[in-house]
């Protein structure tokens, strides 16, 4: 019996030949950040980019059990449109749940699992819960490259579920493909997701529970503030599901199926793609350079730079470019 692999590249092989425990292991080198993320990135940036769907809004919404039935949509296929002339069974999804807000009890992580266990045993399935990583960058890095790690094991279709609340949870959310805002009925949910930055980055809207009274009030809010943000061509639409019994979901699910053909159909998928690869690099450069100036430029610590500005000595200004210089005089004697 050969071992089992370690490397990236093997990992990344027998993850594509279906090898879960490999899949798990490379996520984790994701999560993780650092030298062996960066490898796994390396590998795993040149396969196809699968289509992401972000699910975010309030803890309790329904989030969980609303993926835990799109799954079960997914597999069915995305519906015929267009120039998809039948029904395209979508062959593995993806879930990755993002809820870096309960690190240490891991008590929605716990929930999320047992609302998608009935998937637990399905080999065309892959869960699995991220938490915060350390490293600069954080989730807002590690929630791509993971997709593009699902990408290169196989994986067409990714859904992505984050707690919509704090502004880095927003940005992991906005960060796909058709981003659905969940919502609930009652006083003012509408309205919390709008103070939330969740308005401009939703695609679809949900009304879940819609077994619960107030769905109207809830869906009319909704359309009131729509009608007050700037038109675009492409004006999400408000569903509503509930999602404990399934009902809607099969609505849903083409509701994203779509706004992913408007998506394509007007290149914006190509342009809001693009973007976000701006982002990334943005945010890769920013950590790199960080990371440089915090170990090549130790004579000049980021932390005396800190007392510098504090004392009045310096400007943020000048202390970036001393540190910059001190890194560049350092990289010159010892080249990486
Ligand atoms: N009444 C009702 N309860 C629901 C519905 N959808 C989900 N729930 C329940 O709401 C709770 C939170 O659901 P969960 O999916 O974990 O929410 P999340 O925190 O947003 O992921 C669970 O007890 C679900 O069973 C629904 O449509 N109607
Ligand atoms: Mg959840």
């Amino acid at each position: 019996m050969s071992a089992a692999p370690s490397a990236p590249d093997e990992l990344l092989d027998a993850a594509a030949s279906g090898d879960r425990v490999a899949l798990a292991r490379l996520l984790s080198m994701v999560e993780r950040g650092g030298a062996l993320s960066g490898d796994v990135a390396r590998l795993a940036y040149a396969a196809a980019t699968p289509y992401t769907v972000g699910i975010t809004g309030a803890p309790g919404s329904g989030k969980s059990t609303l993926t835990n039935e799109l799954i079960h949509a997914a597999r069915r296929g995305w519906p015929a449109h267009g120039d998809r002339a039948t029904t395209e069974p979508v062959a593995r999804v993806g879930v990755l749940a993002v809820d870096p807000s309960s690190p240490f009890t891991g008590g929605a992580i716990l929930g999320d699992r047992v609302r998608m266990q009935e998937h637990a045993t399905d080999p065309s399935v892959f869960i699995r819960s991220m938490a915060t990583r350390g490293h600069l960058g954080g989730l807002t890095l590690a929630v791509p490259e993971a997709v593009r790690v699902l990408g290169a094991a196989g994986f067409p279709l990714v859904v992505v579920e984050t707690v919509g609340v704090g502004q880095m949870e927003v940005e992991v959310a906005s960060a796909t493909d058709t981003t659905v805002v969940v919502v609930t009925p009652g006083w003012g949910d509408a309205m919390q997701a709008s103070k939330a930055g969740l308005l401009e980055i939703a695609d679809l809207f949900v009304v879940n529970k819609g077994d619960r009274p107030g769905v109207s009030e809830a869906r009319r809010d909704l359309q009131q503030m729509l009608d007050l943000s700037a038109p675009s061509e492409w004006r999400p639409p408000v569903l509503t599901t509930v999602a404990s019994a399934g009902d809607g979901v099969e609505d849903l699910w083409a509701a994203v199926a779509l706004h992913r053909a408007h998506l394509e159909s007007t290149g914006t998928l190509e342009r809001r793609r693009k973007a976000r690869y701006a982002q990334e690099l943005r945010r890769v450069l920013t950590a790199l350079v960080l990371e440089d100036v915090r170990t090549l430029a130790a004579g000049r610590s980021f932390d005396d730079a800190v007392r510098a500005i504090a004392d009045g000595e310096l400007d943020p200004y000048r202390a970036a470019e001393a540190l910059l210089d001190e890194r560049d005089r350092q990289l010159h004697e010892t080249p990486r």
